[in-house]
């Protein structure tokens, strides 16, 4: 079984050092809770809608919208986000619809959006493609002179692949303007960490790029949101790209078709799914008087009216027209796929 990453001690912390973080005050607080409720209900109507056979196969990112949300709120909305397909949910936070990212996992044409509209880039499902997408827009932007940085979001097994290099590279050596968030879950579907590097931490990698490497508590909402607003101020002041590792323990399976008992150590998981970070951070607001009962009941039946309303949209588009697969892929199709 995989072990903890080394160094956990050290991860930065905020909730459970029980301090608050410059720059949220009771709306900013409030604002970052419904983005967390919004990505857990989506996430968990996503699994029901998937056994429903309402939407095809989805991966689940249960217990890492505090990576998620944390980070997208300390960003402004010129900066750009590119997403992997276990943030395939993050432009809700974007104002895209859900019925727009249900309709994706559908495979459905309207399930994709002009990523201008929102400065979300396409969801990307080969491992680590889009780190040097994301780097080649940070460094235009900072060509241009305009203040907008990027977030690339990738997870520990992608810091193996060619691409995480050469985006990351690149970025250090043209000072672009860009965030690495690696979701470390510690598993690559069936691949533990301790076989995907033998770093003593991912963080550790950044020394290589010549650029700054932090960690954090990926279940920890604020100090995820306070590690990346100091990268993207570093990123709008010419500093450079930054590398943020944030820990975590996937608890859930990797998507809807893995069965993760065979390989994952499950009283780890159990101990990840007493502490999600939704639970975490409503016991932190709790704690600092901002969260009632009657706004917590609010704000989760907000979340829920949304994908009530999101599946019903999706599901009343009607049927693409299958000539679409081949539309942007022959000029002249063969015949014979005419055939039946
Ligand atoms: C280039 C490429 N190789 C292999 C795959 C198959 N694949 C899909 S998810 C995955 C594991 C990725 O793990 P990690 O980077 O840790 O991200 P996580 O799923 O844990 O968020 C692999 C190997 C792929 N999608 N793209
Ligand atoms: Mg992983």
């Amino acid at each position: 079984m995989a072990q903890v990453a080394h160094g956990e001690p050290e991860l930065r912390r905020v909730i459970d050092e029980d301090r608050e973080v410059d720059g949220l005050d009771r709306d900013g607080l409030l604002d970052l809770y419904r983005s967390l409720v919004l990505l857990r209900t989506y996430d968990e109507r996503s699994l029901v809608y998937h056994r429903q056979g309402r939407i095809g196969t989805y991966a689940i990112f249960w217990n890492h919208e505090a990576m998620q949300a944390g980070s997208v709120h300390a960003l402004a909305g010129e900066d750009w986000i590119f997403p992997s397909y276990r943030e395939s949910a993050i432009g809700l936070l974007r104002g895209i619809p859900p019925a727009t990212i249900l309709q994706w996992w559908r495979g459905h044409p309207s399930g994709w959006w002009n990523p201008a509209d929102h400065n979300v880039a396409s969801i990307c499902v080969p491992i680590a493609t889009h780190v040097p997408h994301a780097a080649g827009l940070a460094w235009g932007k900072k060509l241009k002179g305009e203040s907008a940085c990027a977030i690339a979001y990738f997870g520990d097994g992608a810091t193996s692949e060619g691409a995480f290099h050469e985006g990351a590279n690149f970025a250090a050596v043209m000072q672009a303007p860009l965030v690495l968030f690696c979701n470390n879950n510690q598993w690559a579907i069936s691949t533990p960490l301790s076989a995907q590097t033998r770093a003593a931490a991912l963080a550790d990698k950044a020394v290589g790029y010549g650029m700054p490497g932090v960690r954090v508590d990926g279940g920890d909402v604020l100090a995820v949101y306070e590690a990346t607003r100091e990268a993207v101020e570093r990123a709008r002041s010419g500093g450079g790209p930054t590398f943020i590792e944030a820990v975590t323990y996937r608890a859930a399976p990797h998507a809807t078709a893995d069965d993760p008992r065979v390989y994952i150590d499950l009283e780890r998981v159990e101990q990840e799914k007493q502490n999600e970070c939704v639970g975490r951070y409503e016991r932190y607001l709790r704690r600092l008087g901002v969260l009632t009962d009657e706004l917590e009941a609010d704000v989760k039946a907000d979340a829920a009216e949304a994908m009530r309303q999101g599946i019903a949209a999706a599901e009343a588009e009607p049927e693409p027209d299958p000539e679409l697969v081949f539309e942007h892929a022959y000029v002249d199709p063969p015949p014979r796929f005419r055939d039946g």
